[in-house]
């Protein structure tokens, strides 16, 4: 066995590599995926346990929603309650927590649930917009949660005053990322000086591809229950829960 798989082997020889990682770094960023919030009870896509078991992943298409708005809200129903009532889990606490140690602490994600800001984490880009508003699929008109919360938790298509159906202000598949979320995410990448890749299986893009953004001598850390196409490039990867690896490199960076 070499000196990179021993260490690979070793949680403890790999959360010590992380604290020193974390400990060197004023400027963090983190790019993270659905996987950090399946301990919120929110389910990812592609686990075996994700959306994708049961649900097409045509749902989340642009031109779905836009030709059978009806069937989509009956659909997203059971998803949508799931996201209005989840809570942040130590995965997320632990992120914002970084912050309030005085370490810049910049969040991409790529999830539509939240779950970042209500942990306390302020400089949150959200590159796959958000289910806070709704905007009119004609008129664009957008709309604040309490106008169609109701009605999505009904599993009801939501109408605008003009009597055409709302979208969630959340990026389908085919539609681009919201451009300004994005440029912040960018920034954050060229910012960074470790980034933190979690819970994120690395199959869509754009957002895939942000880790390129970085500076050549920025390390990556991976930490995803599967592997990931950058794995290969990382310098520490944990393959283990992201609730039992952050909390304990954020407790022992206290320490
Ligand atoms: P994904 O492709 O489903 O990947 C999630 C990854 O997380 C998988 O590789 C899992 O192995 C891993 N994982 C799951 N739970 C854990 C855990 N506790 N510890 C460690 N690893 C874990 O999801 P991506 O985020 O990569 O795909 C991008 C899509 C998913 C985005 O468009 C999201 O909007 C969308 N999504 C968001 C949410 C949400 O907002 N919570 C939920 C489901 C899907």
């Amino acid at each position: 066995m070499d000196e990179t798989q021993a260490l690979n082997n070793d949680f403890e020889a790999r959360l010590d590599r992380l604290v020193t990682i974390l400990t060197q770094s004023q400027r963090l960023a983190f790019l993270t995926g659905a996987g950090i919030s399946t301990s919120s009870g929110i389910p990812d896509f592609r686990s075996s346990t994700g959306i994708y078991r049961t649900t097409s992943a045509e749902l989340f298409s642009i031109d779905f929603i836009q030709t059978r708005p009806a069937e989509f809200y009956a659909q997203f129903k059971d998803f949508y309650d799931l996201i209005s009532s989840a809570r942040p889990n130590r995965g997320h606490l632990a992120i914002a927590e970084l912050e309030r140690l005085g370490k810049r602490v910049d969040v991409v994600t790529q999830n539509i649930d939240a779950l970042h800001t209500q942990a306390g984490s302020t400089r949150v880009a959200e590159i796959h917009g958000t289910l806070r508003t709704a905007s009119c699929m004609v008129c664009a008109r957008q709309y604040p949660r309490e106008y169609f919360h109701d009605a999505m938790l009904r599993g009801e298509a939501p109408l605008c005053e003009c009597g055409n159906f709302l979208k969630p202000d959340v990026t389908f598949f085919g539609e681009p990322l919201p451009e300004r979320e994005f440029a912040k995410a960018r920034r954050a990448m060229w910012e960074a000086q470790a980034l933190l890749i979690v819970g994120t299986s690395l199959q869509v893009y754009p957002a895939a591809g942000l880790p390129r953004d970085c500076d050549a001598g920025a390390p990556y850390i991976v930490i995803n229950y599967t592997p990931t196409p950058l794995d290969y490039q990382a310098s520490i990867v944990f393959h283990e829960a992201i609730d039992e690896v952050l909390p304990r490199a954020v407790d022992l960076l206290k320490a």
